[in-house]
């Protein structure tokens, strides 16, 4: 059945639906053939009254992890990379160079992103690089433009925005676009390019917003319905408007998706930012929510420096160079924790450390990831990971081995082995995280396993990192089903069933809603995974009503 404040939002939308369309009819853009074709603007309509803007995509080129972050060349011979000359903030911004053409860009794919009937506001921050004139000396200026593509056989335009920009600063490029209600969906791609020079291009902070309707606020609360903390993961853009309406309406606990991962925190060895963290703690506190750390000794996301000399020689296990990483893990683990104690006293919310992350590999002999953690300190680098966490943050602090796929045999074979191991060693370990990326179809008898094995060795347990994807890594979603979201549902409710009957420390899932998944691209663009448990739209979905129904039953 249908909730009433979800039929108010579909009649609000529609009701947006039908005045554009009409405001469209009256002066319809002009579709161009080629890329290379002049654009014709968006024909200015009277702004609708604006319901609230979610942002649905969000680049920033920070995260050397991710490359381009989706972005492609657009042209032959062109190439769009991350570069960390002059970002407009953070440590990236994507660089366009090899171009020969105005229309050489680069383009990122926005399927599943932007919908008929809907205004689109699209901002970004260019700038001009090398090329492009005679004179490299220059004070260069040319027009830079993005361009929202339907492809495909029916291929349509539409001009989103245009601005002057130069070699020697930032420019903000913003506008809005509204794809005809009768647009039928299709793939589409959003494009950068120039009207004349042939200069590089730079890019940075990109943002698409679309409408959402209100938070459904009918519907029972998650965290309101039982003692057991519901965590998510977010991110700074999680933590106003609608998405933190939703947040606070269904969480008690948080988990920061990248803001607490050393490759954040500490950069570069000794200069620490805990910016991008306090401003998730500040938000915790701020609401009366638990924080989980995340995380301090893993193989991704920490800077090469930790594992080599000040002269960029690689770390080995002479000993030492084990006493130098050794010192930087306390280093590491210390600065956070006088940070926290001095920003937050005894409001710091952080009650609970993922200390080591990722630590397994079955296919090892050992069944420990040899990790540059291990080739330099060898497989004690775990137990003193948890002893250096213990003294640093104390007694009260809930110290978590965290790590994906336990429910895997082979996995759970290791990891029984590791924690046996660290019990018999006297290893300060408090609790094991179940990250549990699992997907539509994925066994919960096997999950059930690794819950009953963990706690035959007296261990806590966690849910860390909760998503159940529709699709396998190597599968293309078309369109998703309702089957498929029913069945989604279903095995939500199982597992919530199962996790619960193991007593969780508590249960967190790794995202708000699905825009914010990290599946969307991951292993490659997957625009149409929705593994959370409310929908783009931020509405609930058969995966909030089987964590729901399993909470209340
Ligand atoms: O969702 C996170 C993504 O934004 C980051 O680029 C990536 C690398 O830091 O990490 C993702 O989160 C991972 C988490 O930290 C550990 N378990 C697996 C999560 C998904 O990859």
């Amino acid at each position: 059945m249908r909730r009433p404040a979800l039929i108010l939002g579909t009649v609000a939308l529609t009701v947006v639906a039908v005045v554009l369309v009409v405001l469209v009819l009256r002066d319809p853009p002009a579709p161009t053939p080629t890329a290379s074709a002049t654009m014709q603007p968006t024909p200015s309509v009277t702004p609708v009254v604006p319901t609230e803007l979610s942002t649905v995509l969000t680049t920033d080129f920070d995260d050397p992890e991710q490359d381009a972050a989706g972005w492609e060349p657009l042209g032959e011979g062109v190439e769009a990379l991350r570069s960390e000359e002059v970002p407009h903030t953070g440590t990236g911004s994507l660089l366009v160079t090899g171009r020969s053409a105005p229309w050489n860009g680069a383009q990122v794919d926005v399927t599943g992103l932007v919908s008929p009937g809907i205004q689109h506001t699209v901002a970004a921050w260019v700038r001009l690089g090398q090329g492009g004139g005679d004179d490299p000396g220059a004070v260069r200026s040319g027009t830079v433009r993005m361009t929202l593509q339907r492809t495909g056989d029916a291929e349509q335009f539409w001009h989103v925005a245009d601005a002057r920009a130069t070699a020697d600063g930032w420019t903000e490029l913003t506008g809005t676009v509204t794809l005809p209600a009768d647009t039928t969906d299709g793939q589409w791609r959003l494009y950068l390019e120039s009207a004349d020079t042939l200069a590089d291009l730079r890019l940075d902070e990109v943002r698409v917003s679309r409408p959402t309707p209100p938070v459904q606020t009918e519907i029972a609360s998650l965290a309101g319905s039982t003692d057991v903390p519901i965590g998510t993961a977010v991110a700074e853009q999680d933590l106003s408007g609608r998405p933190a309406e939703l947040l606070l309406r269904h969480f008690d606990q948080l988990t920061a998706e990248n803001a607490m991962k050393p490759s954040v925190v500490q950069p570069t060895e000794g200069q620490f930012d805990f910016g991008p963290m306090d401003t998730i703690l500040d938000f915790a506190v701020a609401h009366g929510l638990a924080v989980h750390g995340h995380t301090l000794v893993w193989h991704r996301s920490t800077p090469d420096w930790f594992f080599t000399d000040p002269d960029g020689r690689p770390l080995t296990a002479d000993p030492a160079d084990q006493q130098l990483l050794r010192d930087r893990m306390r280093a590491h683990m210390q600065a956070i924790a006088e940070h926290l104690t001095e920003r937050y006293g005894a409001a710091n919310p952080v009650n609970s450390w993922d200390v080591v992350n990722e630590a397994l590999d079955p296919g090892e002999g050992d069944g420990l990831r040899h990790s540059r953690w291990y080739d330099v300190l060898g497989p004690t680098y775990i137990g003193t990971a948890f002893d250096t966490a213990r003294a640093v943050f104390g007694p009260d602090v809930t110290l978590v081995l965290n790590d994906y796929d336990t429910d895997a045999p082979d996995r759970r074979r290791a990891l029984s082995s590791l924690l046996s191991t660290l019990i018999a060693d006297g290893v300060p370990i408090d609790a094991v995280g179940h990250q549990m990326h699992l997907r539509v179809g994925s066994s919960v008898a096997q999950v059930d396993a690794t819950l009953d094995a963990v706690a035959d060795l007296g261990l806590r347990q966690a849910i860390t990192e909760l998503d159940v994807a529709l699709t396998a890594p190597d599968q293309q979603l078309d369109t998703v089903t309702a089957d498929q979201l029913t069945a989604q549902g279903t095995l939500v409710r199982q597992l919530v069933e199962t996790f619960l009957a193991h007593d969780p420390e508590f249960i967190s899932v790794w995202g708000l809603y699905d825009t914010r998944t990290w599946l969307r691209s991951w292993p490659r663009d997957r625009p149409l995974e929705a593994p959370l448990l409310f929908d783009d739209d931020l509405q609930a979905k058969p995966a909030y009503h089987g964590f729901l129904a399993a909470l209340t039953s």
